[in-house]
């Protein structure tokens, strides 16, 4: 779909006066012309062929038995628009055929010509897939009922289609958050559209036990129900919480209502009930399944708890129970039984575990934990099915036969491998819809991390350390959508589409050399067939970002990912079509507070909008020298952004402001362009010490003149704080100086044990992270 760009007022009223009368008219008469094709994810092969074939109200299916299902999913999508569907075992609008020469039992033919819609496939599946495919290929009015003409135009077209990897998936975390029957009904209804195929559920965890089990009621009674809810980031300090009570769990009607719902949709439902950790809420609800004494309550925080499952008798007896009834509910031959982060430290001081350990013959804790999957593992495989675990149940020796989800990145992925178990990716920095999708301080609050669209589109699941036959193993990807920070359905769904438009086209197709814009401007009309289905799409495409360079001089320079033209003011005032035009980077030559958007025929697109503000102090413009450099990852836009009049964003470090050092002391020396008289030296530390990120413990500042003779010295203790920042300033007492020179005492070794992989460990090493120093 390509979008006209217009500029000026008068012309824009014409346009729209066309459209609405082109769009009356295409409501009440048959449709002029098929419908641009837009496919996502993108079919293997697409042949377009001059004409154009036409459906009208009376749809004749010609079609066999095995494909009855395909066929009465068809027939209700089109009969919400009137479409009426008789099938009949001659000439006919739309054909169905077995062919068993399609080995890929999720592939198929699509065939638009003559003698109408024939679709091939040797299995459901691949039938299934083809009518997504004709799904997409028709008007997207069909998808709420409002499409009023009385045929349906489809070009001629030769479609041959399937998919590069046979497990494509979305996981959802209802456990810190819950949402309606109807919303994961919705949600899969979008997977069917995306031809992804495996629905993991995360039923269970620290924050609540969100499955009906008729054997142990108080799961839900008591572990499905938390008294409140931690609110903002969990690295804040002081932890502030709603009060609110929070609750609620699926019975299990409507699990076998949801569970026939995907099965309708070719999707299998894998359920996740986690062990040994993130079992909070089941050892509340029945505390003999701890080792230790509690007090025990719902989690009403995020992050790793302590308190895990003890491997008892009783706990293995609970699980084998629990277990029944989610086998009982689920079909699906894998069941997930979670892994993850599961800290030994209660293993290691009890009793109990250390005698169980000696008579098993067990090394340690993480021979214990594989040895607690192992056992469920077989109580699992005797009832018929699988287990797939986090890779977590890598350490201390993998089950046998199981499955292992990659998500702290490849590594999991590399070594199940090639010990020959099967894999399914998930790496953190490319799969978790968690993470902030853009760099604006205008995003709704996220655990952390930068996940843009474009780089879920770049995401290649094979990793390059394994071989061909290695990487068979490599069953396929999913994203993963864990909602501590998305309280409510439209925001997990702000945060899943599109990125999880670009997973599809990932686990379906994988190209290897990718054309983003070519996919960009497929999304952009995709989303024209989200906004109907009423998803709320998050917009970045159309965002307008800006990048600080410093060559001779400091400019900014924007970015827009459409083709929409940029304008832009430097005053601080709302842009508008009357304002400049963006078509290179904007020059800072004095403090300037920048906003910029992009426009397209209709105006100012929402959410596109860009700001930053430049405050210059005298240190603009030195040079700037810093000892040891900083972390790759964390190197802002170079050295100048200590000096670029650009304040860090107060909640990211992992912008391109904070400059970040690990367990080292630094040294910056800024160089003046000439002696300047100097009242006061400020900066700001970061210390989100959830992330290992403290203040430093002292700073000293040495002023030289321009001849490099000492004006000043001073040294200053940072007091350890709990503040998320720790602002700095020292009085400089109006010397003229030239060079700055600035000693930071990292502040070295962590004090508290920390959690790292799930393993609790003393003496990592902190970070420093630096934002602007200014100079007044
Ligand atoms: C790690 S991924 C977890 C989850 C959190 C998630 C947040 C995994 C197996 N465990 O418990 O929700 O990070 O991104």
């Amino acid at each position: 779909m390509k979008y006209v760009r217009i500029y000026s007022g008068p012309m824009r009223i014409n346009l729209s006066f066309l459209l609405v009368l082109s769009l009356f008219f295409n409501c009440v008469n048959s449709p002029k012309e098929p419908e641009p094709i837009t496919l996502i994810p993108k079919v293997k092969s697409l042949t377009v062929n001059d004409g154009v074939y036409e459906l009208n109200q009376n749809i004749k299916i010609n079609s066999l038995e095995l494909f009855d299902d395909v066929v009465s999913y068809l027939e209700s999508y089109l009969k919400s628009s009137n479409f009426l569907v008789s099938k009949t075992t001659n000439s006919s609008d739309i054909i169905f055929k077995q062919d068993t020469s399609i080995t890929n039992e999720e592939g198929y033919v699509l065939d638009v010509n003559q003698n109408g819609v024939i679709i091939k496939a040797s299995t459901i599946k691949g039938a299934f897939y083809a009518v997504q495919t004709l799904r997409q290929l028709l008007p997207n009015a069909l998808e709420n009922g409002s499409y009023k003409a009385k045929q349906l135009a489809l070009s001629y077209l030769h479609i041959e289609d399937a998919p590069v990897f046979s497990y494509r998936g979305m996981h959802l975390d209802v456990s810190r958050h819950m949402f309606p029957v109807a919303f994961i009904k919705k949600q899969l209804d979008a997977m069917a559209l995306l031809k992804l195929n495996t629905f993991h559920w995360h039923l269970t965890d620290d924050q609540g036990w969100r499955i009906e089990i008729k054997k142990y009621p108080k799961l839900t009674s008591v572990g499905s129900q938390r008294k409140q809810t931690l609110v903002g980031h969990k690295r804040n300090k002081p932890e502030v919480y709603d009060g609110k009570p929070y609750g609620g769990f699926y019975t299990q009607e409507d699990i076998k209502e949801i569970v026939a719902y995907a099965e309708a949709r070719q999707i299998t439902i894998i359920p996740e009930i986690e062990m040994p950790g993130h079992s909070m809420a089941a050892i509340t609800a029945y505390p003999e399944l701890s080792c230790s004494e509690g007090p025990f309550k719902v989690r009403e925080k995020w992050g790793v708890e302590k308190h895990i499952f003890c491997p008892t008798e009783t706990t293995f007896k609970f699980l084998e129970d629990v277990l029944d009834e989610v086998i009982s509910l689920f079909p699906s031959v894998y069941i997930h039984i979670g892994g993850d982060e599961a800290p030994k430290e209660e293993w290691e001081n009890s009793v109990f575990c250390q005698a169980l350990i000696k008579s098993k013959g067990l090394k340690d804790t993480h021979e214990l934990q594989s040895y607690f999957i192992s056992r469920m593992e077989a109580y699992l495989n005797s009832k018929g099915r699988q287990i797939i675990g986090w890779d977590e149940i890598l350490e201390g020796g993998l089950a046998s036969n199981a499955t292992v989800m990659s998500w702290r990145g490849f590594n999991g992925a590399i070594e199940a491998a090639k010990i020959g178990n099967p894999v399914v990716v998930a790496p953190n920095q490319f799969c978790y819809l968690d993470h902030y999708q853009s760099r604006s301080a205008s995003e709704p609050l996220a655990i952390g991390g930068f996940l843009p669209l474009k780089k879920v589109y770049m995401f290649n699941p094979i990793p390059e350390q394994l071989t061909k036959a290695q990487s068979q193993l490599i069953k396929g990807a999913q994203a993963c959508v864990w909602t501590e920070y998305m309280p409510e359905s439209s925001h997990v769904e702000y945060m899943v589409y599109p990125r999880l438009l670009a997973l599809s086209e990932v686990v379906w197709f994988n190209e290897k050399d990718r054309d983003f814009k070519d996919f960009q401007s497929r999304v952009d009309s995709f989303f024209q067939r989200l906004e109907v289905m009423e998803f709320n799409h998050a917009n970045h495409l159309y965002k307008v970002e800006g990048q600080v360079n410093f060559k001779e001089k400091m400019t900014i320079s924007l970015n827009n990912f459409s083709d929409f033209p940029v304008h832009y003011t430097t005053d601080g005032t709302p842009p508008n079509e009357e304002s400049k035009v963006y078509t290179k980077p904007v020059a800072v030559n004095g403090d300037m507070h920048l906003k910029a958007a992009s426009f397209n025929a209709s105006g100012k697109i929402k959410d596109s909008e860009y700001e930053e503000t430049v405050t210059l102090s005298k240190a603009f413009g030195a040079k700037v020298e810093i000892a040891p450099k900083p972390n790759k990852k964390y190197k802002g836009s170079g050295y100048k952004s200590l000096v670029d009049g650009i304040l860090g964003d107060s909640e990211r470090f992992k912008d391109k402001q904070w400059l970040g050092f690990q367990g080292t002391d630094v040294f910056v020396d800024l160089q003046l362009n000439k002696p300047k008289e100097l009242q006061v030296f400020k900066t700001r530390f970061n210390n989100a010490k959830g992330n290992w990120i403290y203040a430093p413990r002292s700073v000293r500042v040495e002023v030289y003149s321009a001849d490099h003779k000492l004006l000043f010295n001073k040294s200053k203790i940072i007091q350890p704080s709990d503040e998320r920042h720790v602002n700095f300033k020292m009085a400089l007492n109006g010397i003229t100086g030239q060079f700055v020179k600035v000693y930071i005492e990292g502040f070295g070794i962590m004090p508290d044990k920390k959690l790292i992989n799930s393993q609790v460990i003393k003496g990592a090493k902190t970070w420093t992270f630096l934002d602007e120093f200014i100079l007044e």
